[in-house]
């Protein structure tokens, strides 16, 4: 009998290991109380499998860890400045780089540059720092995302689309007032979820034809250009590496945390081709990340950087990576949990308003689901729902985002799929006694982005 799919397997072999602890029941829940009910908070010592993020945790290669040991610790001229530079004109396509401590920091001058008081900026789907960034610098943020994007079980393959009328509308409604188009290749709080290159295309003519900007968030546009080599319509024969370049080249500029799809542990940039932003970026960087050739980062950082975005672009890596992510989901489809669909690229989000109907938003669902995930097995996950939409900052009332999600985010390279296994079970097994999930209230708010820090406790 033929087989109904060959396996992939990961383009590489292991050889470090990092031993990680297993925990008690009774070590987990005193865990979660001191951490407020917060995963954010817990030590990491106390996780199993760490699923809180995909940033800055990579496995680097050989090859970056050898570029470590190429450092060149100069305060202004680093070699590997120019090594990154360069990576980000071959693959990226872009002129300048202005180097980062991460991503946040690349956006922080980009709205510093680029916004005033009184602006609007459409994107699709808002980002928790980008949107703060564009609020900080005096902009506001219009969600100009698809209406399926908002709805966990639409199957629609580009959930990162753009509404190009809605884009319309607020491009005629601001004239002069839109400094650029936000758009983001996946988006994260929508599950990781693609824009397609004709979608992209049609923004891209639209913000022409209003004379303004598209600036991209890169941080995950190689897992972006996967989606679209395997859904859109005339790119299967094109490699993820093409496809990463003709998405940059449909827009202005990018910021990128050099966290994700890099596979560095820290490290980012804001590349642009005006030469004008440029300059401002560059006086800007600084006052906030350090001199202009360096940004925050260290030489060896900048070098693991550059290789980074070398072999994130590889067709087998992404193919590997986004397939580990894919095997979790099936799984838990499988069995009937509710989850974002389709799976999306740096992580399987589970729908806990459908998990877990009878704990109202206001009680905060997915941060609760969250802590009950982490009491089972240790499985660390993360809220992306109400405490990470925050406050609107007018009115202060809090923010009910239609998404109300807990997110497993893969790291790139570190686990196997014998945990993929583990947390699936882990997932069902709470699933299984779902009614026995309490709700949560706060007890501590800080100001600004509050899922780092909140605290929590049962709300009764
Ligand atoms: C995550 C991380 C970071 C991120 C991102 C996109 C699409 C920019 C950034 C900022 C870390 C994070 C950040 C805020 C809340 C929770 C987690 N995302 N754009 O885990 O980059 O972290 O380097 O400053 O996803 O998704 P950086």
């Amino acid at each position: 009998m033929p087989l109904e799919r060959r396996s992939w397997a990961e383009p590489f072999k292991i050889k470090v290991v990092e031993p990680v602890r297993m925990t008690t029941p009774e070590q987990r829940r005193k865990a979660i109380e001191e951490a407020g009910y917060n995963t954010f908070l817990l030590r990491s010592r106390d996780v199993y499998i760490d699923l809180l993020t995909d940033s800055g945790t990579s496995a680097m290669s050989d090859r970056q860890w050898a570029g470590m040991m190429l450092g060149d610790e100069a305060y202004a001229g680093s070699e590997n400045f120019y090594r990154l530079e360069a990576a980000v004109r071959k693959y990226y396509g872009y002129r300048h780089v202005i180097p980062a401590h991460q991503g946040r920091g690349a956006e922080n001058i980009l709205s510093q540059v680029m916004i005033g008081p009184g602006d609007v900026v459409p994107g699709n789907m808002y980002f928790t720092t980008t949107r703060l960034h564009q609020e900080l610098a005096g902009g506001r943020f219009v969600d100009v995302i698809i209406e399926a994007a908002h709805e966990p079980a639409s199957e629609h393959p580009f959930k990162g689309d753009v509404d190009l009328e809605k884009l319309e509308t607020v491009l005629k409604e601001n004239p002069g007032r839109v400094p650029y188009v936000s758009l983001a290749a996946t988006v994260n709080m929508a599950g990781g979820q693609p824009i397609s290159l004709a979608n992209l295309r049609a923004a891209r003519a639209l913000a022409d034809k209003y004379g303004t900007r598209v600036i991209l968030d890169a941080t995950r546009v190689a897992e972006n250009a996967w989606f679209i080599q395997q859904r859109e319509a005339g790119q299967s024969h094109r490699s993820v590496r093409e496809i990463v370049l003709e998405i940059c080249s449909l827009t202005d500029g990018c910021t990128m945390s050099a966290k994700k799809d890099p596979l560095a542990n820290i490290g980012g940039f804001l590349a642009l081709n005006d030469d004008e932003a440029a300059e401002k970026a560059r006086n800007l960087v600084v006052v906030y990340e350090g001199l202009h050739t360096y940004g925050g980062m260290a030489g060896r950082d900048m070098e693991a950087v550059a290789i980074g975005i070398e072999e994130s672009v590889e067709d087998d890596h992404i193919r590997a990576r986004i397939g580990q992510v894919i095997y979790l989901g099936e799984k838990l489809m499988k069995w009937g949990v509710p989850i974002v669909k389709p799976v999306g690229g740096h992580g399987v989000f589970l729908d806990a308003k459908a998990f877990l109907p009878q704990i109202p938003q206001s009680e905060y669902p997915a941060q609760a689901l969250a802590a009950a995930l982490y009491l089972d097995s240790g499985v660390r996950g993360m809220e992306r729902g109400a405490v990470s939409a925050g406050r609107d900052p007018v009115s202060g009332a809090e923010r009910f985002p239609r998404l109300e999600l807990v997110r497993l985010t893969i790291p790139r390279r570190v686990y196997t799929q014998a945990h993929m296994d583990v947390t699936a079970e882990s997932v069902y097994c709470v699933f299984e006694e779902r009614e026995k999930v309490k709700g949560l209230k706060i007890t501590y708010e800080p100001k600004h982005l509050r899922f780092f820090q909140a605290r929590f406790a049962p709300a009764v």
